[in-house]
């Protein structure tokens, strides 16, 4: 089953989004398999942001992620890097369609709440990146029958 790797961002938990985030993937009807809080170290931010390497944007990026605690999750279900994007919305919050995490709940693209990986390979990468396979918790709701034909 596809998996995603999802973080909420130091404003997201600094500004009590946690909750309201996980929500709403929960509510697609997506399977969380993994969770914890973080603070994040350089090395690990330098790494997960390594294609950004050489934009400006990456010094204060790495600041940023480093700055607070970060919630990382795993997530599962059919097409859920896809579609965990779209729940997500563009990359600056502005531009982001209402309806969406950040277009509804952020402003700036420097502040924009939530990554999720933008294809499955990369998926597989930050989800071994960012978990060990003993953190991980394979299970089958009960509403699996009631979500998926
Ligand atoms: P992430 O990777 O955080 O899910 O964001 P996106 O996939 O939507 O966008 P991205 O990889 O292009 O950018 C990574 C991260 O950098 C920040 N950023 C980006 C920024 O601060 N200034 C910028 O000009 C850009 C392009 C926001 C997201």
């Amino acid at each position: 089953m596809e998996r995603t790797f999802l973080a909420v961002k130091p404003d997201g938990v600094q500004r009590g989004l946690v909750g309201e985030i996980i929500r709403r993937f929960e509510a697609k009807g997506f399977t969380l398999v993994g969770l914890k809080m973080l603070r994040v170290s350089r090395e690990l931010a330098e790494e997960h942001y390594g294609v950004h390497r050489e934009r400006p944007f990456f010094a204060g990026l790495v600041e940023f992620i480093t700055s607070g605690p970060v919630v990382a999750m795993v997530w599962q279900g059919e097409g859920v890097v896809a579609s965990a994007r779209k729940l997500i919305g563009a990359t600056n919050p502005l531009q982001a369609e209402p309806g969406t995490i950040r277009g509804d709940l952020g402003i700036s693209i420097g502040r924009n709440l939530i990554h999720g990986s933008d294809a499955p390979e990369t998926a597989q990468q930050e989800i071994s990146l960012w978990f060990q396979p003993a953190e991980l918790a394979s299970w089958d709701p009960c509403l699996g029958p009631w979500l998926v034909e």
